[in-house]
């Protein structure tokens, strides 16, 4: 079901590994995160990979903390190794979560352990915290999610926390974005401020076992405002009940429908072009401040500036001048980048 571009005729060293061996794996998973080898060799390694890639298919499932996206992810790959005809291939799964370096992923991971998968070559997950050696978490997810499309997962699932505009621009690094809300908490409303409405592909109501019939109309009569054109795609809304996987079968379901509704209005390469309309000023931007802040913004130099700004001195002018001292390092070549790891913590 899933695109398959023809494949230049010889695999790559590198390719064969990251397909055979899981240590090569997650090395080369650490590597495009950041937490080894420097931004120029993760830069060579997508490098070599990339026309081995574009062959997955992206699921992005955010919402808020504790809606139950790791539940799904976990019974999403449960149905999915399952399914007998091989279709579907290996799962992918990275965790994304910014503010709790260790218990997002490693909830997710025994969830995934328990399942059985952990020593199934079909299953890799991978969590992230830190920014990546590229100069940003979504930067430091895109790196991970090619590395698994090109180690041959036919499926990669990104799990990110819906809160906060770094999170929602995760989520839509993926084909598909799965927004999680569950019943009670007025959900339909703070979705629609932090701008997940818009992003939806699917919705899910998690722990519909509460009662999800007011969160549907809520969320029905959000959407209304958003109010997308004729014949544009109409977001589902899938009631889960995702520890007893109730409705699981019936978002995989979407997913599907999703999947052959874009093939067929206009296609998916159309569609991913328009994603990287979108996506790539923010990657852009996130990379250039990793690489030619550093150098002109050192700790000390914040410090200075923020205590004359408090002082009274004018915070335009201070940035311009660190705009300036930016560009002319630019010209004269002395703000290269050094090829190294992005400085842990600043920024
Ligand atoms: N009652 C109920 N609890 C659920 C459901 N799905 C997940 N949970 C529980 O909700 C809690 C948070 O789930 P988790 O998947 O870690 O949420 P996340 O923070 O969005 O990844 C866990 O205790 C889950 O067992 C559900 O459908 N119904
Ligand atoms: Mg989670």
């Amino acid at each position: 079901m899933n695109p398959e571009p023809p494949l230049p005729p010889v695999v790559p060293e590198v390719v064969v590994r990251l397909r055979r061996d899981r240590r090569a794996l997650a090395r080369a998973l650490s590597r495009v995160a950041g937490d080894a080898g420097t931004a120029a060799e993760a830069d060579a390694l997508l490098q070599a990979v990339a026309p081995f890639t574009g062959r997955a298919r992206t699921v992005g499932i955010t919402g808020p903390p504790g809606s139950g996206k790791s539940t799904l992810v976990a019974a999403l790959t449960e149905i999915w190794r399952q399914a007998s005809t091989g279709r579907d291939g290996g799962v992918g799964i990275v965790a994304v979560d910014p503010s709790s370096p260790f218990s997002g992923g490693a909830i997710l991971g025994d969830r995934i352990r328990m399942l059985g998968h952990h020593a199934d070559a079909g299953v890799f997950m991978r969590s992230l915290a830190t920014r990546g050696a590229l100069g940003g978490l979504a930067a430091a997810a895109y790196g991970a999610v090619r590395i698994l499309d090109a180690a041959g997962m036919r499926n990669i699932l990104i799990e990110t926390v819906g809160v906060g505009q770094d999170e929602v621009d995760i989520a839509q690094l993926a084909d598909i974005t799965v927004v999680v809300l569950v019943p009670g908490m007025g959900d339909a409303v703070q979705a629609l401020k932090a701008g997940l409405l818009e992003i939806a592909d699917i919705f899910v109501i998690n722990k519909a076992e509460i009662g999800a019939d007011r969160l549907q109309q809520d969320l029905r009569a959000a959407l209304t405002l958003v109010a997308p054109h004729p014949g544009a795609w109409r977001p589902p809304i899938v009631q889960t009940v995702a520890t007893t996987g109730a409705g699981v079968a019936a978002l995989d379901a979407a997913l599907d429908q999703r999947w052959a509704w874009v093939a067929g209005h206009g296609g998916w390469a159309a569609h991913r072009a328009r994603q990287w309309e979108r996506r790539l000023p923010h990657l852009t931007r996130e990379r250039l401040a990793a690489r030619l802040l550093p150098a002109v913004l050192t700790p000390a130099r914040l410090h200075a500036l923020a205590t004359a700004i408090a002082g009274g001195a004018d915070a335009q002018a201070a940035l311009n001048d660190v705009i300036d001292e930016v560009i002319a390092g630019i010209a004269t070549g002395g703000a290269a980048p050094a090829a190294g790891p992005a400085p842990g913590g600043s920024g």
